[in-house]
C-alpha cells in the first residue's frame, strides 16, 4: 500500500507531470550527481577547488533575486484570518489559479522528492515536511538548509505528518509567479521562482508561515529570530532569541567575534533566522534552530564583520547571485579590498563600475552551520536552549535608543507589535523606507497579525519564566548621517548589559519608552567614542515619541476590532507616559 508521503507525490506528479521522479536519500553520492545537474545549467559554475573545495556558484535569472512580497499569498477561507498585512486569495480559487501554473510545469524534468526534517533529527520539537521540485540548484541548498532524505524519510515512515511543499520553476516569469500556503491544509505551493526565500519551502514557507499557524493552534513560538548564547568569564552562558527584519544583522550578531573576548565575554550560535520555541518541563521558553545552514547575505560580510561565517565559506558552500574573480573565486562588496580586475559580475558579465555593483545586493551564501567556529555545543540539543531575553531590533536612522528595556512581558509585546525598520534588499521594492515590521514577522505570519500579537501575550500568561525583552537599534545615526555606535563585535556591550538585567545587576534608568541603561552602566572600555555620543544613542526624545505613536496608531488601526485590547492599553499607557515627562521637562 502506497505510504500518505507516496500518494501525495504521485498527485503532485499527475499534475505537474514530470519527466521522471526521483526520491532523494541525501547521501554524498547522490548530491554530487544533483550538483552535476546544477551544473549543466549555463548559470552554475564549479569554484576554485584548492580554494573554495565543494563551491559553487549560482546566478539566478535576474528577475528572480530576492523574496517577493506582492506574490505572496495566505489562502484561507475567510479573509479575515489572513489579516489586513497578508496577501490572500480563497483556497480553492488559488488551486484553480495556480494550478492551472503547474499543470504540466515539470515536461520534460525531473521532479525530485525532498524529504526534510526541521530541526535537530531526535529533537521533540522538530517537523518533517516533504517538497517536490524540479529544480537540483534547490535539492542541493535542501541539503545544507534542513536535515534531508533518508533521516527524514525514516521520521515520517507511513504517517501524514509532514507539510508538503510542491515547487516548480515554471517558466520564471514574474507574472506567472505565485508563493501559496494554505494554513488549513499546512501545504505550500510555489511557482515561478528559484529564488530561496520563494523556494527553499522549509525556511520561510514551513519554517514561519506554517509554522506560525502550527504554533498558535498548539502553544508554541515560530519566530523569526536568531538564537545566541553568551558566555559569562565563569562560563555559564545564557541564551537569546533576536528578531531583526532581514538584511538587517541577525547573522551578524549570531556569529559576532566579541569586543570582549578578551574579558571572558563570548558569542555562541545557535541560529542565525528561525526559532521554535516550546515551553519546558523547567518553565523557560526552550528554543530550537529548525535549521541546518546559514542561508545569509553576502556583501557586506568580510573578516572585519563576520569572521566566522567567513571561515566557514571556504567549503561545501553555494554562492548566489555573487560575483566571481579570476581565479574561481567569489567575490561582493564589503568581502575586502578593492574589486579584482577581471572580475564576472553576477550578471556573468566582465564587470566594470559603470555596471553597478558587481555582486546583486542580496547575494547569497549556503553554508553548513556546523563549519561556523562559533557554533554553539548546544545547537542539536533535542531539547533546545533555555531563553532568557527577546531583543527586537530594526534599522532606525532616528527615535530608537541603542537599547531599552520593556517593563514587562505586556509591554514587551507592544514594544515588539510596534517594531519598524527601514528596508532592504532582502525583498523586491523601494529600499530604506521605513516600514511597521512587528517582531519582525510582518512578511513572514502565516494568520491574522492581531491574533498574532494576541497569541504572544495568552505566552506570556503559560511561561513560569518568561524572556525579558529588550529592543535595540545599531544603526541610529547623528545630524551628520554618520553611525553613532560602531556595530559589529561592539554589540557584545548591549549583550552584556542585557545579561546583567536578566541577572538582576545592570544599572538602569527609566524614561517612559523602558529601562535604559544607567550612565556608566554600559561596559564601554577599549572604545574611542565621544562622550555626547552615548548620551545621544541613549537619548529618548518625547517629541519624536509622540510621533511614533500617531505612526503605530495609524499601522494597529488596519486591525480593527481584531487588535488586543492590551495593546491599545500599552498604547495609551505610553502615551501618558511621554506627556508627564514632557509636562516635567516643559
Ligand atoms: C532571509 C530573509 O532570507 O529574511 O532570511 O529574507
Ligand atoms: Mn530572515
Amino acid at each position: 500500500m502506497a505510504t500518505p508521503l507516496e500518494m501525495w507525490v504521485e498527485e503532485a506528479a499527475r499534475l505537474t507531470k514530470p519527466d521522471q521522479v526521483m526520491y532523494c536519500d541525501g547521501s554524498e553520492a547522490e548530491n554530487q550527481r544533483i550538483i552535476a545537474e546544477m551544473l549543466r545549467d549555463a548559470d552554475s559554475n564549479a569554484l576554485n577547488e584548492k580554494t573554495y573545495p565543494n563551491c559553487y556558484l549560482h546566478r539566478s535569472s535576474p528577475n528572480d533575486v530576492a523574496r517577493t512580497e506582492h506574490l505572496t499569498f495566505i489562502c484561507a477561507p475567510d479573509k479575515d484570518d489572513v489579516g489586513p498585512t497578508n496577501n490572500w486569495m480563497d483556497p480553492d480559487a488559488a488551486k484553480y489559479k495556480i494550478g492551472a501554473l503547474l499543470d504540466g510545469a515539470m515536461r520534460g524534468r525531473t521532479m525530485y522528492v525532498v524529504p526534510y526534517i526541521m530541526g535537530p533529527v531526535n529533537s521533540p520539537i522538530s517537523r518533517a515536511g516533504v517538497e517536490v521540485t524540479d529544480s537540483p540548484y534547490v535539492v542541493a541548498n535542501m541539503r545544507i538548509m534542513a536535515r534531508m532524505g533518508k533521516v527524514a524519510l525514516e521520521r515520517i515512515g507511513n504517517s501524514r505528518d509532514f507539510v508538503p511543499g510542491l515547487h516548480s520553476l515554471g517558466d520564471l516569469d514574474p507574472t506567472r509567479r505565485y508563493i501559496a500556503h494554505f494554513p488549513e491544509e499546512k501545504l505550500i505551493w510555489s511557482v515561478g521562482s528559484g529564488y530561496g526565500g520563494n523556494a527553499l519551502l522549509g525556511k520561510k514557507c514551513f519554517a514561519l508561515r506554517i509554522a506560525s499557524v502550527m504554533a498558535r493552534e498548539q502553544g508554541w513560538m515560530a519566530e523569526h529570530m536568531l538564537i545566541l548564547g553568551l558566555e559569562e568569564p565563569d562560563g555559564k552562558v545564557t541564551y537569546m532569541g533576536a528578531a531583526f527584519p532581514s538584511a538587517c544583522g541577525k547573522t551578524n550578531l549570531a556569529m559576532m567575534v566579541s569586543a570582549l573576548q578578551k574579558q571572558g565575554y563570548r558569542v555562541w550560535t545557535v541560529g542565525d533566522d528561525i526559532a521554535w520555541m516550546k515551553i519546558g518541563d523547567d518553565g523557560f521558553l526552550h528554543a530550537i534552530n529548525p535549521e541546518a545552514g546559514f542561508f545569509g547575505v553576502a556583501p557586506g560580510t568580510g573578516m572585519a564583520t563576520n569572521q566566522n561565517v567567513m571561515e566557514a565559506l571556504h567549503k561545501n558552500t553555494i554562492f548566489t547571485n555573487a560575483a566571481m574573480t579570476t581565479e574561481r573565486e567569489p567575490w561582493w562588496e564589503g568581502i575586502g579590498g578593492a574589486p579584482p580586475a577581471g572580475l564576472i559580475n553576477w550578471k556573468n558579465e566582465l564587470w566594470d563600475s559603470s555596471k553597478g555593483p558587481a555582486a546583486h545586493p542580496n547575494a547569497r551564501y549556503t553554508v553548513p552551520a556546523h563549519q561556523s567556529p562559533s557554533i554553539s555545543p548546544k545547537w542539536e540539543a533535542p531539547e533546545g536552549v533555555p531563553i532568557s531575553a527577546f531583543i527586537f531590533g530594526g534599522r532606525r536612522a532616528r527615535v530608537a535608543p541603542l537599547v531599552y528595556e520593556a517593563f514587562d512581558w505586556q509591554h514587551g509585546v507592544f514594544v515588539g507589535a510596534t517594531m519598524a525598520s527601514e528596508t532592504t534588499a532582502a525583498a523586491t521594492g523601494n529600499v530604506g523606507i521605513v516600514r511597521r515590521d512587528p517582531m519582525a514577522m510582518l512578511p513572514f505570519c502565516g494568520y491574522n497579525m492581531a491574533d498574532y500579537f494576541q497569541h504572544w501575550l495568552e505566552m506570556g500568561k503559560r511561561i513560569p519564566h518568561p524572556p525579558k525583552i529588550f529592543h535595540v537599534n545599531w544603526f541610529r545615526k547623528d545630524a551628520d548621517g554618520k553611525f553613532l555606535w560602531p556595530g559589529f563585535g561592539d554589540n557584545v556591550r548591549v549583550l552584556k548589559w542585557i545579561l546583567e538585567r536578566v541577572e538582576g545587576r545592570g544599572g538602569a534608568q527609566e524614561t517612559p519608552i523602558g529601562y535604559v541603561p544607567a550612565r556608566n552602566a554600559l561596559t564601554l572600555d577599549g572604545l574611542t567614542m565621544r562622550a555626547h555620543a552615548v548620551d545621544e544613542l541613549l537619548r529618548v526624545d518625547p517629541e519624536d515619541w509622540e510621533q511614533e505613536l500617531v505612526d503605530s496608531k495609524e499601522f494597529f488601526q488596519k486591525f480593527g476590532e481584531r487588535l488586543p485590547r492590551e495593546i491599545r492599553d500599552e498604547h495609551e499607557k505610553l502615551s501618558g507616559r511621554l506627556q508627564s515627562t514632557a509636562r516635567v521637562t516643559r
